[in-house]
């Protein structure tokens, strides 16, 4: 099932029930982002939130926690609600060799129902602006699609971006961005600088769920999230053309906000409460100049609560941050066999391998390092064997406890680039990087006592299956 719009899967939600309309009328701060961070705080099943009656807001209709469970991840992708975490990650690598799948064109995008320009362009008066974290600097748009193109290759489709990209709202018409400069846009920002330029965008918000997975997603530079979006769906992407820009932007959005980064313009934005569990300080970041919204009638505001883990932000980029580091290590090392991404977007990552040759996991481990997400993440990489589920934590652990001998299994490699939203980090965005090489050495590695492994009985096997019948039978 694949879902053109927000309402469309707000709507699947609750036939699912997973959706809690909260009728009562509660306050704009804190109450929204406190239920949003208690969502992630009841346990697994949690559903999507629904607020429709905020005190002082006439019109408000704000969606939370949307993608905040896995039954809800589930659901997004068009998987049943009980999917295991492990099958939603096996299913999302399945459907990544579909890519690319082109997107369809559509006219008479919702959004066009209401637009306004120039000195009208009032974002206060179109969203309900509420603040998260009770230290954040502002209000802020933090699950918002921005798309904008390469300006050395406006018409290469591939290198347009999509991408999610936190936006304080600073002014009726201005709003500051985060880049990290690891990610796509700043590639774009930086290319339109050196022209004296300034970066067009479109930065849509309230989008089909999958759209939002395919922003928060670590693939090539070249490739298309729209082209990962069709693939991931089953379906071609709707598309539509932003009208003031000419950006590409997807058909079903609420909102369709449109202006430029100002080249060669920085001011202070933050802080703000950051997927890591700590603030990212007031920084100088880049602007943008708001020069047309267009909204659809009553828009829904989707917004996400993150803070200390885990949060909404965790289940979104979970699997799609380990299908991308599978993908782009199996390319040349086909004998991984799967990859837990899923701490912190990836700053800590678990690879199970087989091993070509003693030393093996260790090549692996930098190789993650170097991967497009690897620049500005994987910082800890955890390489165990073949055997081991590298998404079952007790069987990691006992890969670490058994297999490693940290004099000769702990690498550590200095002074290398990580996001400066990484806390540990010293200076920001300077940090090394550990390898743990939790395999079996294998020859010429001839260390350790490895040769007589306990292994399961034959015949366990056969017993799971009689203990279940037998408990099953109770
Ligand atoms: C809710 C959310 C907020 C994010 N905020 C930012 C941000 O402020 N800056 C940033 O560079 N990346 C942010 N990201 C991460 C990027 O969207 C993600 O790493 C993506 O893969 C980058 O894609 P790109 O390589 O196309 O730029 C955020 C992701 C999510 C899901
Ligand atoms: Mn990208």
């Amino acid at each position: 099932m694949a879902y053109d719009d927000l309402r469309g899967f707000l709507s699947a939600l609750d036939d699912e029930g997973q959706l809690l309309r909260i009728t009562d009328e509660v306050r704009p701060e804190p109450d929204l982002a406190a239920a949003a961070n208690a969502a992630c705080r009841i346990g697994d099943g949690a559903p999507a939130l629904w607020f429709d009656n905020v005190t002082g807001f006439t019109d408000a209709r704000i969606a939370m926690n949307v993608h905040g469970s896995w039954p809800n991840h589930a659901l997004a992708l068009g998987l049943p609600a009980g999917t295991s975490v492990k099958d939603q990650v096996e299913e999302f690598a399945r459907r990544w060799d579909m890519f690319p799948v082109p997107p369809e064109r559509r006219e008479d995008a919702p959004w066009r129902e209401n637009t306004v320009e120039g000195a009208d362009v009032d974002l206060f008066r179109i969203l309900p602006l509420f603040r998260l974290n009770d230290g954040d600097g502002g209000f802020y748009l933090d699950k918002a699609a921005v798309v904008s193109r390469d300006p050395r290759d406006p018409r290469h489709f591939g290198k347009q971006n999509v991408g999610t990209y936190r936006l304080q709202v600073t002014g009726r018409d201005r709003l500051a961005i985060q880049p990290v400069p690891m990610h796509d846009i700043a590639l774009h920002l930086r290319a339109a600088e050196e022209h004296g330029e300034d970066l067009p965008v479109a930065i849509t918000l309230g989008n089909d769920p999958v759209m939002t997975i395919v922003a928060g997603m670590p693939m090539g530079y070249d490739q298309s999230e729209y082209e990962m979006a069709g693939a991931l769906r089953g379906a071609p992407a709707p598309l539509a053309t932003a009208p003031l820009t000419g950006l590409d932007v997807p058909w079903g959005s609420e909102v369709v906000i449109e202006g430029v980064i100002e080249g060669r313009r920085r001011e202070i934005e933050g802080p703000f409460g950051e997927f890591t569990g700590h603030y990212s300080g007031g920084r100088r970041m880049p602007v943008i100049r708001v020069d047309r919204v267009s909204y659809r009638t009553d828009p829904v505001f989707e917004s996400l609560y993150l803070g200390m883990p885990w949060t909404e932000v965790d289940y979104l980029v979970g699997p799609n941050t380990c299908v991308p580091l599978l993908k782009q290590l199996r390319a040349e090392f086909p004998e991984v066999q799967a990859v837990n991404a899923m701490y912190t977007h990836g700053l800590a990552v678990i690879i199970s391998t087989k091993k070509r040759y003693g030393g093996f996991a260790k090549a692996l481990g930098m190789r993650a390092m170097t991967t497009p997400h690897g620049l500005g993440y994987v910082a800890q990489v955890i390489v165990v064997d073949e055997d081991i589920d590298p998404f079952d934590l007790p069987q990691v652990m006992w890969a670490m406890s058994a297999k490693v001998n940290p004099q000769e299994d702990v690498v550590i490699i200095p002074n290398l680039s990580v996001v400066e939203l990484a806390p540990a980090a010293s200076p920001a965005g300077i940090t090394s990087k550990m390898i743990i090489d939790a395999t079996t050495p294998v020859p010429p590695d001839v260390r350790g006592n490895f040769s007589t492994p306990a292994r399961d009985l034959p015949e366990t096997k056969e017993w799971i299956g009689r203990l279940q019948s037998l408990l099953g039978a109770r």
